[in-house]
C-alpha cells in the first residue's frame, strides 16, 4: 500500500528552570501522543537559552535533564528526532538571514519580549529582542506543517508565518507556512500561588509550580499550600480559579471527567480534594521519574541519542538553508 507523507512536527522547550507539570501536561504529554502520527522533530532549545543570564554548570546539566525527561515522558527516539539546538549550525545561520527580514516593530510588539524585558531589566540584550527570528528559523529550516505549543507561543509562530510568507513572495516558493497546534485541555495549568497566572518553570515563588523532579512530600506540600477561596465548595465557578486549577489537574492525571470529580466531592472539604490531587500528580510523575533516573545513569545512550538527533537534523536542514542562500544570490560554495 501506498505510505501516506507524514505531516512534519517541530517544537521547542527551553532549558531554563525545571520542567512543570504545565510543560507536562500542557506540552510534551500532546507530543508524545503525536509521536504515531506525524514526523517530528523536538529542540532542547539552548541557544534561546542564553538570552537571560545562565550558570554554565548548571545550563549544562539542565540540558542533559531536559532531554532525559522528555526520554522519560515517552519521547521514543526511533520515532522522534530529539537533539540540542547548539548543535545543529544551521539554526543560527537561517537565524540571521531571517533577522533581515524581520521589522524592528513586529519584534517589539511580542508579549515575551515585553514580559522578560521588565523581568531582566537590567540585560535587555539584543539576543532577547531578536528571539523570534530563531524562533521562526527553527520552525522553518524543516519545512514544519505544525508547531505544538502552549497558548503563550501562539504570537511567535505567527510572526513565523509571517516572515515565511515575506519571504516566499519576496523569491518564489521556499518555506512552508506553519501552523501552530494548541492543545484544547491541558492547554494553561495555572500557579498554584496565583492561580490567575500560568504556571510557569522560572517563577521566584517555587511553591507556584510543580516541578517533575520535586520530591513527592514536596509536591504534596505544595497542593496543600495552593491558593483556593473561602467557599469550601469543590466546583468550578466565577472567583474559584484555584479549585478550577486543581479540578483540571486532577482531570487530567487522573482520567476521571471534571463533573464526575465534582459530583464525588460533593460536600467534602479542601483539605481531603487536596489530598487526593496530590496523590494523582504523584502517581502521574512516579514512573516517569523511575524512567528519568535510569537515563540519567545511561551517559553513552543519552549521547547516542543526541548525537544521531543533531546529525539526521542537520542534514533535513541543510537542504532548505542551501536553498535559501542560493535564492539570495550567495555564491555556490566551490565543491
Ligand atoms: P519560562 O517560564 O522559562 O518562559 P515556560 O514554563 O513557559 O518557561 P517553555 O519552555 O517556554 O516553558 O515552554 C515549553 C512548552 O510548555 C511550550 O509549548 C509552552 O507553551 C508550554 N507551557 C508552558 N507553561 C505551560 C502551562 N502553564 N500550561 C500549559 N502549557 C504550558
Ligand atoms: N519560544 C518557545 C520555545 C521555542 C520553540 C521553538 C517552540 C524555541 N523555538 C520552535 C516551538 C517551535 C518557548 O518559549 N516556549
Amino acid at each position: 500500500m501506498e505510505q501516506l507523507e507524514k505531516k512534519i512536527i517541530f517544537s521547542g522547550i527551553q532549558p531554563s528552570g525545571c520542567i512543570t507539570l504545565g510543560n507536562y501536561l500542557g506540552a510534551i504529554k500532546n507530543w508524545v501522543a503525536l509521536q504515531d502520527d506525524y514526523r517530528c522533530l523536538y529542540s532542547v532549545v539552548d541557544m534561546h537559552a542564553i538570552t537571560v543570564r545562565q550558570d554554565p554548570k548548571q545550563l549544562r546539566q539542565r540540558c542533559l535533564e531536559f532531554l532525559c525527561l522528555l526520554l522519560a515522558c515517552g519521547l521514543d527516539p526511533d520515532k522522534n528526532l530529539l537533539f540540542f539546538q547548539s548543535h545543529v549550525p544551521t539554526h543560527a545561520e537561517l537565524a540571521w538571514v531571517l533577522n533581515c527580514f524581520t521589522y524592528m516593530g513586529e519584534l517589539g510588539r511580542m508579549t515575551q519580549f515585553k514580559d522578560k524585558s521588565a523581568k531582566h531589566a537590567d540585560n535587555i540584550n539584543v539576543g532577547l529582542f531578536t528571539y523570534p527570528a530563531l524562533m521562526a528559523a527553527d520552525i522553518l529550516l524543516y519545512q514544519a506543517d505544525l508547531v505544538p505549543v502552549g497558548g503563550d507561543q501562539k504570537q511567535h509562530v505567527e510572526l513565523t508565518r509571517d516572515i515565511a510568507v515575506r519571504f516566499n513572495s519576496l523569491f518564489g516558493e521556499t518555506f512552508k507556512v506553519p501552523e501552530p497546534y494548541i492543545p484544547k485541555v491541558g492547554a494553561r495549568i495555572m500557579s498554584l500561588a496565583e492561580p490567575t497566572k500560568k504556571m510557569s518553570k522560572s517563577d521566584d515563588n517555587p511553591k507556584a509550580y510543580i516541578s517533575l523532579l520535586d520530591d513527592f512530600n514536596v509536591i504534596a506540600k505544595k497542593i496543600k499550600s495552593a491558593v483556593t477561596d473561602s467557599d469550601g465548595r469543590v466546583c468550578r465557578g466565577e472567583g474559584k480559579e484555584g479549585i478550577d486549577n486543581l479540578l483540571n489537574i486532577y482531570s487530567v492525571t487522573s482520567g476521571e471527567s471534571i463533573a464526575s470529580l465534582e459530583a464525588r466531592f460533593e460536600g467534602r472539604g479542601y483539605g481531603e480534594f487536596k489530598a487526593e490531587v496530590a496523590q494523582a500528580v504523584v502517581e502521574c510523575i512516579r514512573p516517569i521519574r523511575r524512567r528519568f533516573d535510569d537515563y540519567m545513569n545511561d551517559k553513552a545512550y543519552i549521547e547516542s541519542v543526541y548525537k544521531k538527533g543533531a546529525e539526521t537534523a542537520l542534514k533535513i536542514s541543510q537542504r532548505t538553508l542551501d536553498k535559501v542562500h542560493k535564492k539570495l544570490g550567495y555564491v555556490a560554495r566551490a565543491k
